[in-house]
């Protein structure tokens, strides 16, 4: 009876402990496994991070070099445009200049107002003083006089003398040499008549090429000179 009760403890007691040591085994394979799951898992999360972010990389260089090659083109597009509006721009200029030619021809002249805007009024005339920066050969004067619908001053008295000269620069008048050697004759065809208002000495045909005649700056009276040389000039109207 005895032996009986042994055996059968001892072998409930043998279930027990290989029922633990099955319950161990299958823990250990359950949580190796779950592992190993988990390991591949986060592997396959970062695989696909890494392709993700390789092709965002890949488009964003794609999409730089794009940019790239756009703004060259701009910058190209820039210099053609730049160089038209310089095109542009200058002939603005241009009409602008000769609008203010055409508005200044246009100005109404009255009794009290007789002279057109930039000339001064001087006994019943009107005269035009070239810029002080500005100088022109005796025919180069004569021409942009005449564009102001005028001519080179003609001389008639010495308060006209008086007034032409300048005090910076020699001033070219409307006196040149005519056919004869000491012919003088104005922008008018008409032939100096009387003494004039020669400088001490002068008409002297200085070098034989003085066909052209200046009031000097200084002792206002006139000069014969190179009719290439450039003056000051003054216009009459
Ligand atoms: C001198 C004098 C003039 C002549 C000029 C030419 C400075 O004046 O001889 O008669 O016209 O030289 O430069
Ligand atoms: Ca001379």
């Amino acid at each position: 009876m005895m032996a009986t009760v042994n055996r059968s403890q001892s072998s409930v007691c043998w279930i027990g402990a290989s029922a633990l040591c099955l319950g161990l085994i299958l823990l250990t394979v359950i949580l190796v496994s779950h592992n190993t799951n988990t390991i591949s898992h986060w592997d396959k999360k970062y695989a696909n991070l890494i392709y993700e972010i390789t092709k965002s990389r890949d488009e964003l260089t794609h999409e730089r070099d794009q940019l790239k090659m756009y703004s060259s083109n701009l910058a190209e597009e820039m210099e053609v445009l730049q160089s038209q509006y310089d095109t542009v721009a200058a002939s603005r200029d241009k009409l602008q200049e000769e609008l203010n030619r055409l508005n200044l021809n246009r100005t109404v002249l009255s009794p009290d107002k007789p002279c057109r805007q930039g000339w001064i009024q001087f006994n019943n005339k009107c005269y035009y003083l070239s810029a002080a920066k500005e100088s022109k050969t005796w025919e180069e004067s004569r021409k942009d006089c005449q564009e102001r619908e005028a001519d080179l001053v003609i001389i008639t008295t010495k308060a006209e003398l008086e007034f032409v000269k300048r005090s910076s620069s020699v001033t070219w008048i409307g006196l040149s040499r005519g056919e004869q050697q000491d012919e003088w004759k104005w922008v008018d065809g008409t032939n100096l008549e009387g003494e004039g208002f020669w400088e001490d000495g002068e008409p002297n045909n200085n070098g034989g090429i003085e066909d052209c005649v200046e009031v000097a700056r200084f002792t206002a009276a006139w000069n014969d000179a190179p009719c290439n040389n450039t003056f000051s000039w003054v216009c009459e109207h």
